[in-house]
């Protein structure tokens, strides 16, 4: 049980004397706490998070309180959220602590959270918008992938150790929870949270929600991400996740951790990526560096996919632990490489799914992303909107049909240029 009360909720006077009673964060901070400078500086739904400056040093301090932040009280939220985020950073850590940021302080009474505040790093959608070249993002964030979804399945950990965690992390379903309703559910019917481009998209809603082998294919996504515990996820692995500079990636805010479908995470990332290159045609006037935007993109989009497959066959071809494909049932190497081929084709196909519906959702449900949202131009924005769902749909209903992630790459041009 969790006996925390709304009172103990820390600002920006409580903060100072709080961090000052822990030792580690105390040091890094350095000098008296009556000198500390702190700042909110969350950006996102659901949480408040605040940096501290002090004359030594500076941390990021997150405390969950009992509701979700855009909608205040009336939309009451697990604070234990934090706790679940600390424990997906521990178990990540284990396997990819060099994309993750360092973990300094975790109090599960009060559901704060203390990291090392990571500076001069930008968030990865603030710079993607603004066009900056990240040359080792795509490496990057295949490393993360890698280290993150490959060590925590199967393949990778024992039974007797992954099945614990599993239970562990099962006890953040109210998290999950939004996931289930929001990405899967509630954007195909009526409902007071979604909201979209009107009138504009008013045909295409209604059209999305008549179309019974979409729904069919959200319904069977949605089985997936109820059901298959692959490997530990992030939950929610969208480039307002990810901080950059030109030489560092690092990925926060794993608040909707639970074991799941590993193309769930792969997905989601993509479709972020993709809806970036999509939002670039907002702005009407004309802009010499668009195109070159766009192809950066799209080549972040492949080089993550390979990276993140080539780093998954090498950690396949190393000495495991895990319990899945045990090496002594297995003396030609050929048929084991052939099935770590399948397994790959596998999460490629759920990932080019759940890529499909994280898009739409960020179209017609609650949660939408800032580059369509900066788009002033209502007709405008619907434009790349109507771009944005083309594709969506089209990967959530045939996701076989893309083989490759070169053909996932040539469906976003394709649907870019086709005009209706
Ligand atoms: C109330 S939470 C709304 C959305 O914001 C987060 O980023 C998650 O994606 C969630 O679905
Ligand atoms: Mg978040």
């Amino acid at each position: 049980m969790n006996d925390f009360v709304p009172s103990e909720l820390l600002d920006e006077k409580t903060l100072p004397p709080y961090l000052s009673a822990i030792p580690t964060v105390a040091e890094r901070l350095g000098g008296h706490s009556s000198g500390w400078r702190v700042r909110e500086i969350g950006d996102g739904n659901v949480n408040y998070v605040f940096a501290v400056h002090g004359p030594a040093g500076r941390v990021c301090v997150k405390q969950a309180m009992p509701y979700v932040r855009v909608s205040g009280e009336s939309w009451p939220l697990t604070p234990r959220r934090a706790y679940y985020e600390y424990r997906a950073l521990v178990e990540h850590g284990r396997h990819v602590p060099a994309r993750l940021p360092e973990v300094l302080h975790h109090d599960s009474r009060m559901n704060l959270l203390v990291t090392e505040h990571l500076s001069p790093h930008v968030v990865l959608r603030d710079g993607l918008r603004r066009g900056n070249r990240y040359p080792h993002l795509a490496d990057h964030l295949a490393q993360y992938l890698v280290g993150s979804l490959f060590h925590t399945s199967d393949l990778a950990h024992a039974a007797i150790d992954k099945r614990p965690l599993v239970a562990l992390f099962s006890g953040n379903h109210e998290m999950t929870q939004i996931m289930e309703d929001m990405i899967f559910t509630e954007i195909y019917h009526e409902h007071g949270r979604n909201r979209w481009t009107s009138p504009q998209l008013d045909d295409t809603v209604a059209r999305l929600r008549d179309d019974v082998d979409l729904k069919v294919a959200v319904a069977r996504l949605k089985v997936r991400y109820l059901t298959c515990t692959e490997a530990l996820l992030h939950g929610d692995l969208h480039t307002g996740s990810i901080l950059v500079t030109e030489d560092d990636t690092r990925v926060f805010d794993q608040e909707f951790a639970c074991y799941g479908p590993i193309g769930f995470d792969v997905g989601t990332l993509l479709a972020h990526l993709l809806i970036g290159y999509f939002a670039q045609d907002g702005p009407t006037v004309a802009d010499p560096e668009r195109t070159d935007r766009q192809t950066r993109l799209l080549q972040v989009v492949e080089d993550v996919w390979t990276g993140f497959a080539r780093g998954w066959a090498a950690a396949w071809e190393q000495p495991r632990q895990g319990d899945a494909y045990p090496r002594v049932l297995f003396d030609d190497a050929d048929v084991l490489a052939g099935e770590r081929e399948r397994h790959l084709a596998g999460i490629f196909t759920d990932s080019v799914g759940f890529c499909g519906a994280e898009i739409i959702r960020r179209i017609i449900g609650m949660a939408h992303v800032a580059e369509l949202r900066a788009i002033e131009s209502d007709d405008a924005r619907a434009r790349c909107e109507q771009r944005c769902l083309r594709l969506a749909t089209h990967l959530l209903k045939h996701p076989h049909a893309h083989r490759s992630i070169r053909n996932l790459t040539d469906a976003a041009r394709t649907a870019r240029l086709t005009t209706s």
